[in-house]
């Protein structure tokens, strides 16, 4: 949409979006990410519906075309093979036309689809109708394979999104590595190797990668064999939301949503066993050991995003936002992990800003929604559409001319 007064970077925002378009299907980042995420591509979606609604409906039917028969929606689809990203599909041992991996990544859709419908119903209503059943299949496919305990459980890290968070750490130890199997990564040939993950947990994420493909991706071997099994506040929070959200998709569509409530339920009440009294955070846990991450990270700040807070939450809150200068930071600038530019290891990432935003307003808190944005829009005024900002000074890092950041910057923070 443009007006008389329109802010010069909301050309570049959807010229980063169109820059990454690939045909149907827009890429993070050119080079370090050549093809098609999961969450990203949702976020890519919700930004081009402010300026083409057709082009958003096909970036999410294209995602959904590559839905799994057990109702999971994978992490990354590789349309078009190509060396600069690795582990590429032979890796993972895909075997879909086009090949897929094995495990999920964030289910925002069902809240993106319901904003994409609601600024355009008309257009909508048809893509509402063919997703809707699609959307139903994969929360089925969360609660079946893998909220066996009750909040989410991730069986890679990558499947979390934040991938080398400090949530995850006790997890990762416990993997057995493979020396005999050597690899060259790519990640670090594109961007500075001091914010990207380590080779340590390169060499566990490929272990735990290893496993799933002689397993075949079954849900059921890695959930009960596979080296790596912890619970997520992060997407257990994004999944509960997105039931509210399905639900309201279903009234729309006058759909019995009966069965979708209590699968709602059934995860509010799971989501409760990630509290951590004694430190007063929802916390990860290990589910082989029962083990608690003792980790404070930007996942629990995702359950405002579902609309659940509590006292204790909220001071840590607003204690982690006090300690940088630009909210929110992946992880607690006050323990010994925090590393302002490694990756999901305290960068703040404009994306989780904009979910915990929409939970900030939902639950009426407009003043931390107005700092968490003009803080935000800061980043991206000075340094561009980058893939996250060190929190402490707004360095930009990662990957530049990034889809996701130039979605949130169309939709939510411009
Ligand atoms: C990052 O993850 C990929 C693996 O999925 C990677 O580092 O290779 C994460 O930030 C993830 O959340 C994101 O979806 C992806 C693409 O932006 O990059």
């Amino acid at each position: 949409m443009t007006s008389a007064i329109e802010n010069p970077l909301d050309q570049a925002a959807r010229d980063v979006l169109l820059g990454n378009d690939r045909g149907g299907y827009t890429i993070p980042t050119a080079r370090l990410y050549p093809y098609q995420w999961n969450w990203d591509s949702m976020f890519s979606a919700w930004g081009y519906g402010t300026f083409d609604m057709a082009r958003a409906w096909q970036e999410v039917d294209l995602l959904f075309s590559s839905q799994w028969d057990t109702g999971m929606v994978p992490h990354i689809i590789f349309h078009n093979p190509d060396p600069d990203y690795f582990p590429g599909p032979g890796v993972w041992g895909a075997t879909q036309t086009p090949p897929t991996s094995g495990i999920s990544q964030p289910p925002v859709a069902a809240t993106l689809i319901l904003k994409l419908y609601e600024m355009d119903p008309k257009a909508g209503l048809p893509h509402l109708k063919t997703l809707y059943p699609k959307l139903v299949a994969w929360h089925a496919w969360w609660m079946r394979e893998r909220c066996k305990d009750g909040p989410v459980a991730i069986i890679h890290p990558w499947e979390s999104g934040r991938d080398n968070c400090p949530d995850w750490d006790i997890g990762m130890e416990g993997v057995q590595i493979n020396e005999d199997d050597p690899y060259t990564r790519r990640d670090t040939g594109h961007v500075n190797a001091d914010e990207r993950p380590l080779k340590w947990d390169y060499d566990r994420y490929l272990a735990i990668l290893a496993f799933g493909r002689s397993v075949h991706w079954n849900d059921r071997a890695m959930y009960e064999d596979g080296p790596f099994l912890m619970a997520d506040p992060g997407i257990t929070f994004v999944l509960l939301r997105a039931f509210s959200d399905l639900i309201e998709i279903g009234r729309i569509l006058g759909e019995d949503t009966a069965d979708l409530s209590a699968q709602h339920d059934q995860l509010r009440e799971g989501a409760s066993k990630l509290w951590n009294a004694e430190k007063g955070w929802f916390d990860a846990y290990d589910l082989r050991t029962g083990q608690s991450a003792n980790v404070l990270g930007s996942g629990a700040f995702l359950a405002y995003f579902a609309g659940v807070s509590r006292p204790a939450l909220d001071a840590h809150f607003a204690r982690i936002w006090d300690k940088v200068a630009f909210g929110v930071p992946s992880a607690d600038p006050e323990s010994e992990r925090f590393d302002p530019r490694r990756y999901w290891r305290g960068p703040t990432w404009p994306v989780v800003n904009s979910l915990i935003a929409m939970g900030l307003t939902d639950m009426g808190r407009n003043e931390a929604e107005t700092r968490l944005r003009n803080e935000t829009a800061a980043l991206i005024e000075a340094g561009g559409f980058w893939e996250y900002y060190d929190p402490m000074d707004g360095t930009p890092c990662g990957g530049a001319s990034f889809g996701w950041t130039a979605a949130i910057w169309l939709t939510w923070c411009g």
